[in-house]
């Protein structure tokens, strides 16, 4: 199957400068990834928004650790949903992550009773001088709605009438991308975060939002996506076998707009692939993980999504990602030399301290 090429426009011109690149092919790139596969926001969720948020708890020390904690009900476009902050308790602003933090994990965890989290180690990203800002996705629209015909959440708010969405109307990966965008509009007017260091971070299809979240906000600084296999860091004509397809993904889940799912069994005709959200990042970090027993995800595919975005960050005079050949890839290794970094941890789907270990180490050396 022939890649659509990152650096040659729909009308076959060949892209040669920054200037080109921002002018021309990545307005023609997040154009595509919008209208085939993540859906395009309503105006409504765009403009005159006018975020405000207000802290209902704001702790110090927080159940006896050296955090500052808030609460935080943010409110965008007259839509409100929740949020957790936990900063060190300095008195700098501190380069901070958003996590993406999607229900079966959100489920398993009370941050008003403990700080302990297998997913996300808040008292190592604390310790390292990093916040974080904790999104649960339920807020913006619940697991519990999938092939609910978006009925709930911001879709509901922003589009009651649900028979006037269009094939390429917004969906579930959009929505929680758009909650992460929020967060970061409240992280700039929060005293404890350095907003011009704000990272989003995702596993599964959290890894998958963190993607469409960088892409389509550039006030991210770097965008960490784990696990994120379909639909995110895999590049769809690179899937390896038992990968996951576009017709399983669209079957199962209504993460994308309807569009997405004309190309089950199709993958060859999609006008874009992964490569190309990947590329959206440059000139800013990336950050891709993958899992050694994740065939799901299809590792392979995820790295070749790597190489082969290195062609925008060239256009920069940037390095993307600095990979060795497949054969010579090695699992719990952390390849850290490029703008996009990668490492494979042995083992199944999951993110683990060991994986925050490792963007904590890539942003701590390629931080401006
Ligand atoms: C799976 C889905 C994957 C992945 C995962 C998750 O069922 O097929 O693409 O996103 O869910 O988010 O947990």
């Amino acid at each position: 199957m022939s890649i659509p090429e990152l650096l040659t426009t729909i009308g076959g011109a060949p892209v040669n400068s920054v200037e080109d690149w921002e002018t021309f092919r990545r307005p023609e790139i997040m154009d595509l990834l919008s209208e085939y596969i993540y859906g395009k926001r309503p105006a409504e969720a765009e403009i005159n928004l006018h975020t405000t948020w207000k802290i209902t708890d704001a702790k110090e020390n927080y159940l006896g650790h050296p955090v500052r904690y808030e609460k935080v009900l943010i409110t965008a476009g007259g839509y409100t949903f929740l949020c957790r902050s936990f900063f060190p308790m300095t008195d700098k602003p501190v380069p901070t992550f958003v996590y993406v933090m999607h229900e079966y994990q959100e489920k398993k965890y009370d941050f008003e009773t403990s700080l302990e989290c297998l997913n996300v180690p808040i008292l190592d990203i604390i310790s390292r001088g990093y916040g974080i800002a904790i999104m649960p996705t339920s807020g913006l629209y619940p697991d519990a709605e999938h092939k609910a015909n978006y009925k709930a959440g911001v879709f509901a708010y922003f589009q009651p009438d649900r028979s006037l969405r269009r094939d390429n109307d917004w969906a579930t990966i959009s929505a929680w991308a758009w909650g992460a965008s929020r967060v970061l509009d409240y992280l700039t007017g929060c005293p404890f975060a350095d907003e011009k260091n704000a990272a989003v971070v995702g596993h599964s299809r959290g890894g998958k939002t963190a993607l469409w979240a960088g892409a389509t906000d550039t006030r991210f600084a770097l965008s960490i996506s784990n696990a994120s296999g379909c639909s995110g860091a895999m590049l769809h004509r690179g899937r390896t076998e038992g990968g996951e397809t576009v017709k399983v993904i669209t079957n199962a889940f209504d993460w994308f707009c309807k569009n997405y799912s004309k190309y089950a069994d199709r993958e060859e005709m999609l006008p874009c692939d992964q490569h190309m959200l990947v590329a959206a990042m440059a000139p800013r970090l990336c950050y891709v993980e993958s899992c050694s027993a994740d065939a799901w995800a299809s590792p392979a595919a995820e790295r070749e999504s790597c190489r082969l975005a290195k062609d925008a960050y060239a256009l920069y005079g940037m390095t993307g990602a600095v990979l060795p050949d497949e054969a010579d890839i090695e699992a719990d290794k952390a390849y850290h030399d490029g703008n996009i970094g990668y490492h494979m941890k042995t083992g199944e789907h999951s993110i683990l301290a060991y994986d925050w270990t490792q963007y904590m180490d890539f942003w701590d050396k390629k931080r401006g």
